[in-house]
Formats: structure tokens, C-alpha cells, sequence
């Protein structure tokens, strides 16, 4: 018999570029999302369909790198599940996705988080939420060649509807927020620019912030206490730079939290607005595509936007009051059609449930 488990997409409030900084992040579940379906088969095959697409994997000759594409996110987590111990001995899995690809909406994630309940769901296998993290991600390093942080996986397997999920990335403490937002609303933009540069740029900024925490003698940047004298106390500015970014971006996930928590969501706004400028300015992640979206919202009466994701490509979101959404729709359309570019996709961001098992 078939069974069905779905996980969902995120967008992250706040908090970029800082989970592998073992810093703070808030994201919050999409509705929308993967979906597996599939059923148990023992002869050692994985097959994987989704839509017209299929692929066939002899899971005895898995290994990373030796399956591309879209399916190695499905077979990677087969592939980690079996070199853990656990007897996964075959599957047939159909995808279904309702979340945008290639928008930064973590598509890959949900995918993996998906497969990672279906085959455990269908061999029986107890994993926790932890495990669950560590399985998925391990997959998207090993398999996806990406060295992500835990931001995704995280969002799409610990979020819970209407709220956003404080994650400490440091002690992996969690706490859920009410994100309730009245009379406003969270507009998702996606640039449709593709992240061409993404994983060699992630690396980098990662490898950067290694070694400015090695530099300072600290374990992560998480650890700098005084932001001032670690800036002095490095000398290479793209170090600077980047260190200033992370800093300030813990600072502002604290500050959206305490207006959450006092219910006053205007105020998130401007924190939203910096986050950006940080990231375009400093940790040098965003686009083109991103900055003219960013300055169109705020020039059409948004409350904040800002870039999310790794950056390079995918999406930007935007507060407004709920009126707004409309105008800003159709100043994003004249503002890409004077540049000749392609209609942005929109979509009205809802906190939904995290990962779960389909009745
Ligand atoms: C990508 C990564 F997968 C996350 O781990 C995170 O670092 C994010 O970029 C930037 O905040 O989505």
C-alpha cells in the first residue's frame, strides 16, 4: 500500500548566512512544499518518478557522485541511511512538489527531509527530529556537494503552523514564536534569477568566517562579544566585512523576536531592511534582481524587504500591510518590464506544519 509524507519549504524571517556560524535563525514553514509517496520493495532499487522524470538507482553501487541532479538529493538519503546501519533495501517513490524550484525556498531541503520520513515511515526506523537534521544534511553535503548549515533541514522538519522557529545553532535550542501578523502580511518575490555562483560563493563565505574566527581566536563568530575590537583586530577587509554582517544579523534576529513577542510587527520591518543592506553591502550575497525588487517594495510603502536564502538568485520577501500587496505586485511588474526582465512570481507567505506523514 502506498503511503504519503510531505515537508515543507521555508522562508527564513531572519537570520542569513549565520547558521554555520553557529548564530541564530528564524525561519518559518511554507504551506507549500514536497510530497512522497511510495511503497516498500525489497530487491535493492530505488526508483524515483517525479512528474515525466525518472531515474533508477541500484542502491549496492551508490555512492556520492555518482548520481546527478534532482534525484541525488532522494538517493543521497538513501545512501546515508544505509552507510548509518539502517537496512533500506529498496523503494518506489513518486515526487510531487508545489514549491517553486530554483526560488530559494529550499526545495532541496523539503525533498530530502520528504524522503528521509518516507523511507524511514516505510522500513520502520525510529530516527528523532536531531537525527533527522543530521541524516538530511549529511546527504545535501555529501550528495548535493553543498556544505549548507542546519537553517533548512531544520525549518522543514521542526516548524509548526503560525509559528516562526528560533533556532540557536550553538546548543541547537529551539524555541517556536507566535508569528501571528494581523492586518499584515509576508509577500514572496521570486527574482526567477538563477543562482549560478551559489555553491562556489557559499563555500567561500563560509571558508571566510572559518578563518576570521581562527584569527580571533574564537571557536565560531558566534563567540565575538565586542564587535568593535574584533574589527580592529583584523586587518583584511573582506574578513571585516564579513564579520560586521554576521555580528549585526545575530543582533537583528534578537530584535525580531522581542517585536514578535510584544506583537509589534511594523517594527520588524526596518530590522528586515538592514538584513538586506548587510547582505548586499557586506557579505556581498546579493543580486541585481534582488536589490531593484528590495528598493521597489520599500519605494511602494513595504514596511521592510530583504534577499533570503544563500543568496545569488531565488527570492526576496517583503512586509506590508495587507492593502499594500496588490500595489506592490504591480510595481514589481512595471519595475521588471522597464528593465526588460522576466515577471517575477509572487506568493503570499503562510506559516504552516512542518514534515509530517499524510493520512
Ligand atoms: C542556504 C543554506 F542551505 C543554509 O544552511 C543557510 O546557510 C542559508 O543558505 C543562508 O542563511 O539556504
Amino acid at each position: 500500500m502506498n503511503q504519503s509524507w510531505h515537508a515543507p519549504g521555508r522562508v527564513n524571517l531572519i537570520g542569513e548566512h549565520t547558521d554555520y556560524n553557529e548564530g541564530l535563525v528564524l525561519p518559518f514553514a511554507l504551506t507549500q512544499g514536497v510530497t512522497v509517496t511510495g511503497a516498500r520493495r525489497d530487491d535493492g532499487v530505488l526508483e524515483i518518478r517525479s512528474g515525466d522524470l525518472e531515474a533508477r538507482v541500484e542502491l549496492a553501487d551508490l555512492s556520492p557522485g555518482r548520481i546527478t541532479g534532482w534525484a541525488a538529493y532522494v538517493a543521497g538519503v538513501a545512501g546515508c541511511l544505509r552507510a548509518a546501519g539502517h537496512p533500506v533495501a529498496g523503494a518506489s517513490l513518486r515526487i510531487a512538489s508545489d514549491l517553486p524550484q530554483g526560488a530559494g525556498l529550499s526545495s532541496s531541503a523539503a525533498l530530502e527531509c520528504a524522503t528521509a520520513l518516507a523511507l524511514t515511515g516505510l522500513y520502520g526506523l525510529e530516527l528523532d527530529c536531531r537525527e533527522l537534521i543530521d541524516l538530511t544534511r549529511r546527504a545535501e553535503h555529501l550528495y548535493a556537494g553543498v556544505p549548507c548549515g542546519v537553517l533548512d533541514q531544520s525549518a522543514s522538519l521542526l516548524c509548526r503552523g503560525d509559528h516562526a522557529l528560533l533556532l540557536d545553532c550553538r546548543s541547537g535550542e529551539t524555541e517556536q514564536i507566535p508569528f501571528l501578523l494581523g492586518d499584515h502580511r509576508i509577500l514572496v518575490i521570486d527574482t526567477g534569477a538563477a543562482h549560478d555562483l551559489a555553491d562556489s560563493q557559499y563555500a567561500a563565505r563560509r571558508i571566510a568566517c572559518e578563518r576570521a574566527a581562527a584569527r580571533l581566536g574564537l571557536a565560531s563568530l558566534r563567540e565575538v562579544a565586542d564587535l568593535g575590537a574584533a574589527l580592529a583586530a583584523l586587518d583584511d577587509p573582506e574578513e571585516i566585512r564579513r564579520v560586521r554582517h554576521v555580528v549585526t544579523e545575530n543582533r537583528r534576529v534578537e530584535k525580531v523576536v522581542r517585536a514578535l513577542r510584544a506583537g509589534d510587527v511594523p517594527r520588524v520591518g526596518p530590522l528586515l531592511t538592514a538584513s538586506h543592506r548587510s547582505l548586499r553591502d557586506d557579505y556581498e550575497v546579493s543580486w541585481p534582481e534582488a536589490d531593484l525588487t528590495v528598493e521597489t517594495v520599500l519605494a511602494a510603502g513595504a514596511l521592510g524587504a530583504r534577499m533570503i536564502g544563500g543568496g545569488f538568485g531565488g527570492s526576496v520577501i517583503a512586509l506590508a500591510h495587507r492593502d499594500l500587496i496588490p500595489a506592490l505586485g504591480l510595481a514589481v511588474a512595471d519595475a521588471y518590464a522597464a528593465r526588460g526582465l522576466r515577471p517575477a512570481r509572487l506568493l503570499e507567505a503562510v506559516a504552516g506544519p512542518g514534515a509530517r506523514a499524510l493520512a
